[in-house]
């Protein structure tokens, strides 16, 4: 069977180009000008845009599984739901027990997923114990297409010494890997946290207080020092402020490759939010915080130069009712996470293209090429081109509607993004070549395929 997308706009590696595109079997066959129908199914992509599928570079899918605090999205829901909003494939974070092999939790990622997942999928590898042992697996999981990695500088139960850091980074590299950090320092958060708590300041206001932007400033700082001791390309997750964007900065003038990843949330909503009636603050805790509108003006002035490479959700869903509100006595015990890996590529096609801020060949690059080359997967993922797989995405920029709740496939009883008015949405997905959403609706589950990945590609 095979599909043929006619007179779209296709967003193709050297540009938009308006042609047609065949798809037979799983593949990207043929792209060029008025291609006979043939006994191609024909899909009229006509005003739209056709994107190749986009990918989720961050998201945290059954995170904290078997505890009050687990995610309200597991991979039946989460990945319907990016499915749902354009996104062919996740990269999730395996994160082994204290003490566990890497392939222990390689194994209960691949058991979570499998044959349940109704986008593609790959999985980072967090990083908390380091030694001999773990050093040792790591051709073991190139093998196994994991190359990609995570290191923490925050958290108590999570975050790593400097050596470690510092190790790792070499260590992965040597596998032709990338190592992304969450960059905040564990320590000041730590001891502003107890400060607050002592004054008894307990609402979600105090949670940016608890987080902030110097926090993020410093670990940015130190670990791009640590990758240029290293001397190897290094990641950073989830930028959320001008600071740590000033720091990667100066770290590029040095000549380091570094790369950058920013998230909707901080693309889009402001720290006020913390401070809304009735523990609705809650509702936007997460880590790093949301943060002031000059960072938010910083963050989209480096997604529009360039800047910034991958913008991917950290969706992390907690309901309100309950698990938000473990937190009602102590912002500190909010459960840190919002949902997102829906609404992603309209946000960044709202608040970025429709708003004149980068063009839709930049949202390709943010959301599907860079992704893809930052961890091996292009150009089989990530481009529109013979050959490549036939992850696509047709997005109707003529289309306005309301996120909601109520209409969401997320399996949260909230959104951040209640309301906000969308200037275009995803008509029809392909995955694989097969017609999976059609009119924004899913219609086939369930079809979502692991991704060996190869080593990173990296064009800085
Ligand atoms: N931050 C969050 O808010 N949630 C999951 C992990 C993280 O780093
Ligand atoms: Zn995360």
């Amino acid at each position: 069977m095979s599909i043929l997308i006619q007179n779209g706009t296709l967003l193709c590696p050297e540009g938009p180009v308006r042609a047609d595109l065949r798809v037979e079997g799983e593949t990207i066959v043929q792209i060029g000008p008025d291609l006979p129908p043939g006994d191609s199914r024909v899909i009229d992509a006509a005003g739209k845009l056709v994107f190749p599928g986009f990918i989720d570079t961050h998201t945290h899918f059954e995170m904290n599984k078997g505890t009050e605090r687990e995610t309200a999205d597991d991979w039946t829901t989460g990945t319907r739901a990016a499915l749902a909003g354009g996104t062919t494939c996740v990269l999730d974070f395996a994160e082994p027990e204290r003490g566990a092999s890497l392939q222990s939790a390689l194994e209960t990622w691949h058991d979570r997923a499998e044959g349940r997942a109704s986008c593609h999928y790959g999985f980072h590898m967090t990083v908390k114990d380091w030694d001999r042992r773990i050093l040792a697996e790591l051709p073991s999981m190139t093998a196994q297409g994991v190359t990609s990695y995570k290191v923490y500088l925050a958290y108590p139960n999570l975050r790593i010494s400097d050596r470690t850091a510092y190790e790792v980074i070499r260590a992965v590299a040597e596998q032709g890997g990338v190592v992304g950090c969450h960059c905040e320092n564990g320590d000041l958060i730590e001891a502003a946290t107890a400060q607050l708590r002592a004054a008894g300041r307990l609402s979600p206001a105090s949670h940016p207080l608890s987080h902030a932007a110097v926090m993020e400033d410093e670990a940015v700082t130190r670990w791009l020092a640590l990758a240029e001791q290293a001397g190897a390309p290094v990641n950073v997750v989830h930028l959320s402020t001008r600071r740590g964007l000033e720091a990667a900065r100066r770290a590029r003038a040095r000549g380091q490759k570094v790369y950058l990843e920013t998230c909707p949330q901080y693309l889009t909503l402001t720290e006020e939010k913390y401070s809304l009636p009735g523990f609705q603050g809650a509702k936007y805790v997460c880590a790093p915080p949301l943060r002031t509108g000059d960072d938010l003006a910083a963050l989209w002035q480096g997604v529009e130069n360039g800047e910034i490479d991958t913008i991917g959700t950290d969706h992390c869903s907690f309901n309100f009712h309950p698990t938000k509100e473990l937190g009602r006595d102590d912002f500190s015990a909010i459960p840190g996470g919002i949902p997102g890996v829906e609404h992603r590529p309209a946000l960044v096609y709202t608040f970025g293209v429709a708003a004149g801020r980068i063009t839709p060949h930049q949202m390709m690059a943010l959301l599907s090429q860079q992704p893809a080359r930052l961890f091996g997967m292009y150009p089989r993922k990530g481009a529109l081109a013979v050959g490549s797989d036939g992850d696509i995405v047709i997005f109707d920029p003529q289309y306005t509607w309301r996120i909601t709740a109520q209409a969401q496939y997320q399996n949260v009883d909230y959104t951040p993004y209640e309301g906000m008015e969308m200037a275009g949405r995803t008509d029809t997905v392909l995955l694989s070549g097969q017609a999976v959403v059609e009119g924004g609706r899913v219609t086939a589950e369930g079809r979502g395929r692991y991704v060996r990945r190869g080593p990173s590609q990296f064009w800085r």
